[in-house]
């Protein structure tokens, strides 16, 4: 503008502004053709991969280096991305009416249900959608809670974890919980604006709410995926309530009045973990008297002195024993591992396709512990399927649907078995026969205690992104939910001027959250299918895919196929299915089934006196 006000000839004045402002990106002019819809896919393909370039590059800087003008570039990096996305969208509609190819058909749907929060249409609310994202994360990547009673001390989340993790001490549970939740609060106000305006973005793009634009990336009407949800749900319910059962008894056995509540809710602040998400932390409270569970692998981890790379490493070493590729060195140069000191950074595991070829990378805070171990794994399964994918066109570089891109890495962890940890000679004993009982509930308490909660999150956004929850329900509807399927309380009493939804990663830096649930699923089915194909003929639990390179190959046929075919195309590959499937979960707890159910029985004699 202020170019062409100064400088422009006239003719240029009048003229350029209208001729710039009709003047389309890659549609051509004139009635929509065949020949124009091919053009017009390839030059938005093209168009979208050096916008990817630029804005990743920004983002990761951001959340590496958190400052005022990091979280600025970083926010105008995404408002332009958002700007090229609405415009392409914009022009593809006239040749969605046109008699294209199913892969046409299918990358223009891509494209319309590409962005996790489209903007308005409206330079300045664009901006500030922008604006109000990157600073949510920041706020939560730069959380710290600072307790009046120490002062000048403050507390990282890593270090707030590790106190719901490793302490039995209550009231430290309680401040450690009540801690971590001070710094959402501050994002409250923001987050509700940002549902406004992603909503808006979204009837745009023709979605009647943001949920509707989630719940539209299946491969089936977006109104049939809440129902595929509860039919997953309900199939392993009865194993999760069997769980639920057995740890609330060894809590109340623990601490006593502190855990029982007339309600039958679990105090949320006991299970381990920050969010009450994966319990595997409390193992030591819940482990069976029977039998010998084998060498403790945080211990072990912790006595090696195992550094992030060397834990990565480790992870990289079964993806290679399966027959896929080493990791460039790129990657080990470009990559965090661990928390650095001098910098806020954001902290929550991810992996990034950075140039959509090579240039792969980790942004993580490892420590040598069991959990992050397997977090490595999970990592490496995106880096894996980056890799794989990378020569499909741009609009098919994703999962076959977001639940597979999630469930990769862990699956393969599921192979990282006592016997496979002790063949790497990260642990000498293994359990006894008695003992694999400890074993499958250490896995049930991160595999099945996480279920309710991956399936809980996004119930609550869908309410409030189409309004059923308002603002001021925010909280008190984050607890009904955590009541409903958890079976959990908070530590004290709430109130809506906190924002507990908001103390998670996913919330504030809006990442959609039932994929995770889909791949606790999708993992056991692959699994599963796997261990067939490899001719295992044991209990599930106890298969290793590990070193085989049958089991690779099939894996690496199907992360190739990105997201060039419906999902259960890619089922198919793998599993020979093509419907998700819970009943690999309840074969592989087969076994912790029937124990929890006879421990249940003699626990309620002896505690609900
Ligand atoms: O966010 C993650 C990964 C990165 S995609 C570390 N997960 C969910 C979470 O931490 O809440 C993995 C399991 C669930
Ligand atoms: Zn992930």
């Amino acid at each position: 503008m202020k170019i062409l006000s100064l400088a422009a000839p006239l003719a240029l004045l009048c003229a350029a502004p209208i001729a710039q402002a009709a003047s389309p990106l890659c549609a051509e002019r004139g009635a929509p053709s065949l020949a124009g819809a091919k053009h017009f896919i390839a030059c938005a393909e093209r168009k979208l991969s050096e916008d990817y370039l630029v804005a990743t590059r920004a983002e990761w800087l951001m959340t590496n280096f958190i400052t005022f003008d990091t979280q600025a570039l970083s926010a105008d990096a995404s408002r332009d991305s958002n700007a090229l996305v609405t415009r392409l969208e914009r022009e593809s509609r006239p040749y969605r009416k046109l008699a294209l190819s199913a892969e046409q058909r299918r990358k223009l749907e891509l494209l319309r249900q590409g962005p996790t929060a489209p903007a308005p249409d409206d330079a300045a609310k664009r901006a500030e959608l922008s604006t109000v994202l990157a600073s949510m994360q920041s706020a939560y990547g730069a959380g710290r809670w600072c307790p009046p009673t120490e002062a000048g001390r403050c507390y990282t989340l890593d270090q707030l974890e590790e106190v719901l993790a490793k302490s039995r001490d209550p009231k430290a549970l309680r401040d450690a919980w009540v801690g971590w939740r001070t710094v959402a609060p501050s994002y409250r106000d923001k987050y509700s604006r940002f549902v406004e305006l992603a909503n808006e973005g979204a009837r745009e793009f023709g979605y009647k709410d943001l949920g509707v634009l989630w719940r539209s990336g299946y491969d089936m009407p977006a109104d049939k995926f809440p129902g595929e949800m509860e039919r997953l749900w309900q199939q392993v319910k009865p194993l999760y309530d069997s769980l639920h059962t057995y740890t609330r008894y060894k809590l109340i056995e623990k601490y006593g009045d502190e855990a029982r509540r007339a309600d039958g809710l679990i105090p949320s602040q006991l299970l381990g973990n920050m969010w009450a998400q994966e319990w595997s932390n409390i193992f030591p409270l819940l482990k069976p008297a029977e039998g010998d569970a084998g060498e403790d692998l945080d211990a072990a981890l912790e006595a090696r002195k195992l550094d992030g790379v060397a834990l990565t490493k480790i992870a990289e070493s079964f993806f290679t024993s399966v027959g896929l590729r080493s990791l460039p060195d790129t990657f080990w140069e470009r990559s965090l591992f661990t928390r650095p000191r001098d910098r806020d950074v954001v902290c929550h595991a991810s992996a990034w396709p950075i140039d959509e070829k090579d240039d792969v990378r980790l942004k993580m805070c490892l420590r040598p512990t069991a959990g992050d171990l397997i977090t490595a794994h999970h990592e490496l399964g995106h880096v894996y399927y980056f890799l794989a994918y990378a020569d499909q066109p741009k609009l098919f570089r994703t999962g076959a649907n977001d639940g597979f891109h999630e469930a990769i890495g862990d699956m393969l962890a599921l192979s990282v078995t006592p016997g496979y940890l002790k063949s790497k000679g990260l642990i000498e004993h293994l359990p006894d026969e008695k003992g694999q009982i400890a074993v499958l509930l250490n896995r049930a308490l991160d595999k099945v205690a996480f279920l309710p909660f991956g399936y809980m999150v996004d119930q609550w956004r869908w309410q409030v992104f189409s309004g059923a929850v308002k603002p001021d329900h925010y909280n008190a509807a984050w607890w009904d939910l955590a009541a409903k399927y958890q079976g959990i309380a908070p530590a004290v009493p709430r109130s809506e001027k906190d924002f507990d939804a908001g103390s998670k990663y996913h919330v504030a830096a809006n990442t959609p959250y039932a994929r995770y649930f889909l791949a606790h699923i999708l993992q056991f089915q692959f699994h599963r299918a796997l261990c067939r194909e490899i001719g295992f003929k044991g209990p599930l639990h106890q298969c290793s895919i590990a070193g085989n390179k049958q089991a690779g190959a099939k894996l690496q046929k199907m992360l190739a196929m990105g997201a060039s075919r419906p999902w259960p195309d890619a089922l198919e590959v793998m599993t020979g299915q093509r419907e998700v499937d819970a009943t690999a979960v309840l074969e592989y707890f087969a076994p912790l089934k029937t124990w929890l159910d006879a421990e249940n029985k003699r626990l309620a004699a002896q505690l609900d006196k």
